[in-house]
């Protein structure tokens, strides 16, 4: 611990916090890249050229997510978000790489999916965005333009631009505490928000199973399963 009272917090999320939900990660051993090929399901060309493959890919995970609950590490951060919202104690930003709702199903009041909602579809003629939790097909009508082959799942592939990023970099130039929960550090510009963070002068900190690709620049480690490290983490704060 720093020692210093903080402020201002910034805490981004990864897979790792929903592991022990049930929902795999991506680059761990038997990770979701290791069992498919994210270039023929991530990103915007492979949906061009294969939407039923992606939709299928998507749908299976919303269904897999329904019957997956949130855990401790859910909880924790949102009565923390509680704690500092009662206390007025500072702005607390909660930004997620998951596209699951176990944050919002675990307490969470805002959360920031930058990598988008797998609950929710758009529509690639219209524009138009809405909640959608059953599965998704090729001949799936948008409920706003009518016209059918268009909808895609509300989720950012490789190469598209990440959501909320005018927010997030707002909040981290002005944190004094930044944390990464259960993220290897592969991804940008998730990855890079530890050293925006740092150039403000916040206190960063690490917490996850293992040290991830940009682990060096944390100023505190904490390693082991979220449901352990998280609440207690949370508790000392
Ligand atoms: C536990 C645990 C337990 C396990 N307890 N912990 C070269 C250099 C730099 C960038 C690029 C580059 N070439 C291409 C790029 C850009 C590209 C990128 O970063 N590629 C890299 C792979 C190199 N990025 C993009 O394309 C992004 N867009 C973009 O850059 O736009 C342009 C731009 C430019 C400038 C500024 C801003 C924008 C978009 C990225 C989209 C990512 N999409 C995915 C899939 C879609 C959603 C979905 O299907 O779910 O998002 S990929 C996948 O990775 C998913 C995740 O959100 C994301 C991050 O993964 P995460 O969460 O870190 O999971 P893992 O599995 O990697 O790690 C889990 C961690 O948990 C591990 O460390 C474990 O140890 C730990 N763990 N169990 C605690 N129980």
């Amino acid at each position: 611990m720093s020692g210093r009272p903080f402020r201002n917090i910034v805490i981004l999320t990864g897979a790792g916090i929903s592991a022990e939900s049930g929902l795999g990660t991506f680059r761990d051993k038997g990770g979701i890249w290791e069992k498919f090929d994210w270039q023929k399901l991530a990103t915007p060309e492979a949906f061009r050229s294969d939407p039923h493959s992606v939709h299928d890919f998507y749908n299976a995970r919303r269904a897999n997510m329904a019957g997956a609950q949130p855990n401790d590490a859910h909880r924790a951060l949102a009565a923390l978000e509680l704690l500092w919202q009662a206390e007025d104690r500072g702005s607390f930003l909660l930004v997620t790489q998951n596209i699951d709702d176990l944050h919002e199903r675990g307490g969470s009041r805002e959360v920031l999916h930058m990598h988008g909602e797998l609950l929710k579809s758009r529509c690639n003629s219209c524009g138009h965005l809405f909640e959608h939790t059953h599965a998704l097909g090729v001949e799936t009508a948008c409920p706003s333009c009518a016209r059918a082959g268009g909808l895609r799942p509300h989720v950012v592939w490789f190469g598209e631009m990440p959501l909320g990023l005018d927010t997030i970099y707002e909040a981290l130039g002005a944190c004094d505490l930044f944390v990464a929960i259960g993220t290897s550090g592969t991804v940008y510009p998730a990855a890079g928000f530890v050293s925006e963070a740092k150039a403000a002068g916040a206190w960063t900190v690490e917490l996850s199973l293992e040290p991830g690709e940009v682990s060096a620049l944390f100023d505190e480690h904490h390693y082991g399963p979220a449901t352990k490290i998280v609440p207690e983490w949370a508790g000392r704060i």
